[in-house]
């Protein structure tokens, strides 16, 4: 029987199919439909900030494995500014301690969202497995799972909408790390698409990169599945456990 052959899409229509992975964005998971629509309580916020903050110290390790197995200096020039952008450099802060700000913002001490005495199970699987993801596939594959970033200028944007609206009690100084991504998100997305276009050519390295961006898709969705026992069905690891 002939197999069949499949023909790859244009550009255009493999952007297109990217892009319609928004779907499956965790702007629709219910942790964040909940937040933004201010029906979160300050432990599920500040469980949130907590548990991203591991989300946000590890990506610039998974960056550098990105550089450390790009070996285009054009590409590699580029890409380290996303280093910069969490690790800052000296004079300028970057989104870490941004983003401990954003935690003192919300009621929670420097030292306990550094101790990461709060950080779930699945939260440290799930961001793990993105990092080791980007370790050990070409750095191609790696950009291409970076995509989700097609969709975050929006949910950065409607957190600046809506936190100040739902919870006063939230220093609005600790916003800045949203504020930051808007347009550091667009830079990095044009870069990441760039690569992802041109790279995946055939019908079947298309479909590859859809499913490499389904998984990164699936890790911010598994983060929040997390939060949401923890915090929401009050249903933390272990909470059967007569210790
Ligand atoms: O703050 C975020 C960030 O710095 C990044 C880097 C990028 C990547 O390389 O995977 N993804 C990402 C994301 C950030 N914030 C998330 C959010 O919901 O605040 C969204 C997330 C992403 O869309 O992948």
């Amino acid at each position: 029987m002939q197999q069949a052959v499949s023909t790859p899409l244009s550009r255009e229509d493999f952007e297109a199919a990217l892009r319609a992975k928004g779907v499956y964005y965790h702007i629709y998971h219910p942790y964040h439909i909940a937040m933004n629509s201010g029906k979160c309580n300050r432990e599920q916020i500040q469980g949130w900030v907590a548990n991203r903050f591991y989300y946000q110290i590890n990506i610039p390790r998974k960056d550098a494995a990105i550089l450390a197995n790009c070996p285009d200096q054009s590409v590699r020039r580029h890409w380290i500014q996303r280093i910069i952008d969490h690790d800052g450099r000296e004079g300028t802060e970057g989104g870490i301690e941004a983003w401990l700000r954003l935690g003192e913002a919300c009621g929670l001490s420097r030292e306990d969202v550094l101790s990461l005495k709060y950080v779930l199970p699945g939260v440290r699987f799930a961001v793990d497995a993105y990092v080791r993801f980007a370790q050990t596939a070409t750095w191609q594959e790696a950009a291409c799972s970076s995509l989700t970033e097609l969709f975050a200028p929006e949910i950065h944007q409607k957190r600046l909408d809506t936190w100040p609206e739902h919870y006063e009690w939230i220093e609005q100084s600790g916003l800045q790390y949203f504020r930051n991504r808007l347009s550091e998100a667009r830079r990095d997305v044009q870069h990441g698409l760039q690569i992802t276009l041109d790279h995946f050519q055939t019908a079947e390295q298309q479909q590859h990169a859809l499913s490499i961006l389904h998984f990164k898709l699936e890790v911010l969705w598994t983060m929040l599945d997390a939060m949401h026992m923890a915090y929401s069905a009050n249903m933390p690891p272990f909470f059967t456990v007569e210790a």
